[in-house]
């Protein structure tokens, strides 16, 4: 059985790692959209983004996938959908169970895996680790193109390194309640007259629908899903009911393929 174990080269491990990261760098230099966040919304949205045969591109802070999915209610593994959310979740293949009519309960970890391999099966590019720090714009009249990222670890270690730009058609801002694409361009393009001033308390059917009806672009080139929707419009916050992240991921996706494939 030892025998049968293939012996490898080191430096074949170092090559084909740098080799096969910086192909896929530089093949989503630029790409149609980035999806900031591998959260619900960000998941959802790379699914159809990336099904629609637009190249996605899903860059995620940490190395996991998931964003608040993991937490469930509490830290309880379960969190609660509402229809027509599930067929989002039926569709990926994740396991529901029914509370009430049109209520639905479901495991925090097969959701993560469910969503996330059904964005990589659809074709989205998925980066672990990567902070996406700040915008490309250009102005009169303002628009975005792409945006500026870092590695992760190095954020945290707080050495002065440069970022790198990507250029895409669109980037989604699904980066949760801090909502943090749309916080840098309201440091950085003052004339966008944009601010963030945070969710409102929980008032959960409210929140779904607003959060649902208000995802969207917020200046050209840049969108919004998620809670980074509530955030921006100070909208109510739902707890841990996720109908509306996925439709707004969903939303979110529609919207930009019909304006980019149009
Ligand atoms: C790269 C980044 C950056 C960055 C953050 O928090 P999330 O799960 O966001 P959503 O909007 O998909 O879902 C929100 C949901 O989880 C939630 O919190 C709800 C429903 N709360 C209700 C309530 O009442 O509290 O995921 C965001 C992801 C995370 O994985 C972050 O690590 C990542 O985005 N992220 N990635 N660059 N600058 N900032």
């Amino acid at each position: 059985m030892l025998d049968d174990i293939k012996s490898v080269d080191e430096t074949l491990i170092t090559r084909t790692i740098i080799q096969k990261a910086a192909e896929d760098w530089v093949k989503f230099s630029e790409c149609d959209v980035i999806v900031v966040g591998a959260g619900p919304a960000g998941l959802t949205a790379s699914i159809y983004l990336a099904r629609s045969g637009l190249k996605t591109l899903v860059l995620e802070r940490r190395l996991s996938f998931g964003g608040g999915i993991g937490g469930g209610g509490m830290g309880l593994h379960k969190l609660v959908i509402e229809q027509p959310a599930d067929e989002i979740l039926r569709e990926v293949g994740c396991r529901l169970e029914m509370v009430e009519d049109g209520v639905y309960v479901v495991d925090t970890a097969a959701m993560i895996a469910k969503l996330s391999t059904g964005a990589i099966d659809s074709g989205a590019k998925i980066i672990l680790g990567i902070t996406v720090d700040d915008v490309i714009f250009r102005s009169s009249p303002i628009k975005i193109f792409g945006v500026v990222v870092q590695w992760t670890s190095v954020i945290m270690s707080g050495l002065h390194v440069d970022p790198l730009p990507i250029r895409s058609k669109a980037v989604i801002d699904c980066t949760g309640h801090d909502a943090e694409v749309l916080s840098v361009i309201s440091r950085k393009i003052p004339e966008l007259n944009i601010m963030i001033p945070g969710e409102k308390s929980m008032w959960a059917d409210m929140a779904e629908r607003s959060t649902v009806e208000k995802t969207g672009e917020v200046c050209p080139g840049l969108y919004a899903a998620g809670m980074a929707v509530a955030a921006l419009y100070q909208t109510p916050r739902m707890g841990p009911l996720f109908g509306g992240m996925l439709l707004s991921g969903r939303k979110v996706a529609e919207l930009l393929i019909k304006k980019i494939k149009s």
